[in-house]
């Protein structure tokens, strides 16, 4: 972890202008009747996870560069994902992967506790073979011909479970490779029944407080079919396997055209929308940091939440889920984090009354423009002052450099071959 003190002499010379900034924009949002402390109280309070494998470099099907200081498993993961909220205070949870993050739960707790961080979602991984497992899931894996390499599918995903309970989880996600890359190759009716039949049986070993998250993608690995490939089918399955199953929206995974905060509101209305792995893209599955890209459309998926605030059952968990090739994965995760965050002080920002009667009276312009008006605000300084009061950083990117801390990991850590990437 940073000395608390890097943190303070970080802030010092800084707080002078972001206080005078917070008020500049305090003044402007009251003369639009918004109180600018009750939006910062609202963004204080608003946390999204990391993904245990986001800290380490990614990849792509070519290659791999690993950066200095990669941590080697998963309790360097959690020190980074400490530092993360600590500077950030905004990523309060750490979302594990098994068996890439398989360790005694109670070192997790201990783990967790020093660095300040809780456990969200489990994610179960049946679309790599792992040391030691008998089935290979080459030909898939929840849906596979093979009843015994379902099985073993199936006992995967109930040893989550049991690893998440003892950490105190309660959530699972699935994400399945599984489809084809040859007409004919299987028969979709069939193959859609055996992933039904194996999920039910998941479902089945849920704790009655848990979740059940299924992912959907459109491509990749399989390229002429993929299993659970839109929200369509996503709700399917959660409506056949219960009131726990919900469906999470991963941005990177529909069609470059698709438009993703209407998904958003139809899971909504029919109260199936689990969560998000949020990122970026611009041709697919690009896993950029999230707002790289189109930050306007994440303001437009946050505009459906926060209009859906109060609606009975509604509580969508948020997650980042990107990789990280060029950049220090540490530094990309809290812009990305703080991305999230600005897309939903905007949202706040939104004068609904008026977005409604502009939509009742059919006036396309200035209900474009109340968005509009909201998006165009710059929210920075509220940001800023929700890590300051929280004992975060200001500018959490140059207190993070600032601190040295890569360099004392790059120091302590050897570099390991093959560890810690992976695109979800
Ligand atoms: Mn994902």
């Amino acid at each position: 972890m940073i000395d608390q003190s890097v943190i303070a002499e970080h802030n010092a010379p800084r707080e002078a202008d972001l206080r005078a900034d917070y008020d500049a924009l305090g003044a402007g949002l009251a003369r639009r009747g918004i109180d600018i402390d009750a939006v910062r109280r609202e963004v204080a309070g608003y946390g999204v996870a990391i993904p245990s494998w986001g800290v380490g470099t990614g990849g792509t099907r070519f290659a791999r560069f690993p950066g200095p200081g990669e941590p080697r498993d998963v309790f360097d993961k959690l020190d980074d994902c400490g530092v993360i909220h600590q500077l950030t205070r905004a990523t309060p949870r750490v979302s594990l992967h098994i068996p890439w993050d398989r360790a005694d739960p109670a070192d997790l707790l201990a783990r967790a506790e020093a660095t300040g961080l809780a456990f969200d979602a489990m994610n179960s991984n049946t679309f790599q073979d792992s040391p030691g497992q008998t089935g290979s899931y080459k030909f898939g894996s929840l849906s596979h011909t093979d009843p015994a390499i379902r099985a073993q599918a199936v006992e995967h995903n109930l040893d989550c479970i049991e690893i998440g309970r003892a950490i105190g989880s309660r959530a699972l996600t699935v994400w399945v490779g599984d489809g084809s890359n040859f007409p004919g190759q299987v028969d979709f009716t069939r193959q859609f029944d055996r992933y039904l039949d194996t999920m039910r049986q998941v479902y089945a070993g849920l704790p009655e407080d848990w979740r059940l998250f299924t992912e959907h993608k459109i491509y990749e690995p399989a390229f002429y079919s993929t299993l659970v490939q839109d929200w369509g089918t996503n709700y399917l399955i959660a409506q056949e396997l219960g009131e726990r199953a919900f469906c999470l929206v991963d941005l990177g995974h529909h069609a470059p055209t698709v438009n993703i905060e209407m998904i958003v509101s139809r899971l909504i209305r029919f109260g199936k929308l689990g969560g998000f792995h949020f990122n970026d893209s611009k041709y697919g599955d690009d896993d950029l940091d999230t707002g790289a890209i189109d930050p306007y459309r994440l303001f437009l998926v946050f505009n459906e939440l926060v209009g859906a605030e109060g609606t009975p059952g509604f509580d969508p968990a948020h997650m980042l889920d990107q990789s990280h090739n060029v950049t220090d994965p540490v530094e990309s995760l809290m812009v990305s984090a703080a991305e999230v965050q600005r897309a939903y002080a905007q949202a706040l920002l939104v004068d609904r009354a008026a977005l409604a009667e502009f939509q009742e009276a059919n006036d396309a312009l200035m209900a474009s423009g109340a968005l509009k008006a909201a998006f165009r605000t710059d929210v920075e300084p509220i940001l800023a002052m929700a890590r300051l009061d929280a004992g975060g950083a200001i500018d959490p990117v140059a207190a993070f450099r600032a601190s040295g801390y890569r360099a004392k990991v790059a120091a302590e850590r050897p570099e390991l071959s093959g560890a810690g990437g992976g695109i979800v």
